[in-house]
């Protein structure tokens, strides 16, 4: 299904950002048709920097989570892959094992920092990164979609580096090209899909260009767009504000009509079914 959105269809799909079961159960009720496990989103919840400080394996738990509560397509922010190819190929397997649809993985060096923070943001060299991605794809062959993405534009390397690590990346076996931007307009985006002229589809993740309407990555023919954070901010705008009422207020009277109702969350986490369930296995009288 990841494959079929990302790499087979001619109109724009849209990635939700999950960073738990219960995010991931939100975005599939409001319609989304994939979800992106994000690293920044992950380790944000999890009480860690963007900066490879989760583990994989602490990774992997969390996109087993997802997984399991959701049944959509989940592409796993892989980062750079934990180490060289044979991390890399270890994460893919592992991903797999637990049911992703994917991974992305990206060529900033280990521990790697994340794209829109910072200035120092040092890459993997071409030839190895390719053959990191050339050891995931003979390892998971076609069962995950292999998104290789480009941090030349954030590391300051220029369109043309870009371009070329695109082609280079394209030969060893990625089904996508995710091209990364801290830029506030899409120009160098629109400018990297011209020059790359859709060789392989183009995935992009427009946090910092959120003025960009859809219309123009359907013009520019994009894939796939990754909403890649905002589930986990808007918890965050949600819960301080909440707990500052609740704090100031001793009260939760005025907060109850604006947050979830209870039945919601019963409803979300499917204690209907536990109930059916217990009635049949049960035998209650
Ligand atoms: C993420 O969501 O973790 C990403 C996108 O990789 S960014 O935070 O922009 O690097
Ligand atoms: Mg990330």
């Amino acid at each position: 299904m990841l494959r079929a959105e990302i790499c087979a269809s001619s109109e724009l799909s849209f990635l939700m950002e999950a960073h738990d079961a219960l995010s991931a159960a939100i975005a599939e009720s409001v319609g989304f048709k994939g979800l992106w496990a994000s690293g920044l989103s992950i380790a944000s919840s999890l009480g860690y920097r963007d900066a490879n400080e989760a583990s994989w394996s602490q990774l992997v738990d969390v996109v087993e989570r997802i997984v399991d509560s959701t049944t959509l397509p989940v592409l796993v922010d892989g980062d750079g892959g934990f180490g060289n190819f044979n991390n890399a190929r270890l994460l893919a397997c592992k991903l797999r094992q637990r049911g992703a649809a994917g991974i992305a993985l990206e060529d900033s060096c280990f521990p790697k920092a994340n794209s829109l923070i910072g200035e120092r943001h040092p890459l993997v060299d071409i030839d190895e990164f390719s053959g990191r991605l050339r050891a995931v794809r003979d390892t998971v062959g076609q069962d995950l979609v292999l998104v290789a993405r480009i941090e030349s534009l954030i590391a300051g390397h220029g369109m043309d580096d870009a371009i070329s690590r695109a082609h280079s990346y394209a030969n060893a076996g990625a089904d996508a090209i995710l091209i990364h931007s801290r830029k506030s307009t899409a120009d160098e985006i629109f400018s990297f899909a011209n020059v790359w002229q859709n060789r392989l589809p183009v995935v992009i993740v427009p946090t910092k260009y959120y003025q960009t309407p859809a219309s123009a990555y359907r013009r520019a023919h994009v894939s796939t767009v990754i909403w890649a954070n905002h589930a986990m901010r808007a918890a965050i705008a949600a819960m301080r504000r909440v707990c500052h009422r609740i704090f100031t207020e001793e009260n939760t009277a005025s907060i109850e009509p604006s947050i979830a109702s209870l039945d919601e969350v019963f409803e979300l986490l499917r204690y209907d079914e536990l109930a059916r369930a217990e009635a049949r296995y049960l035998r209650l009288s």
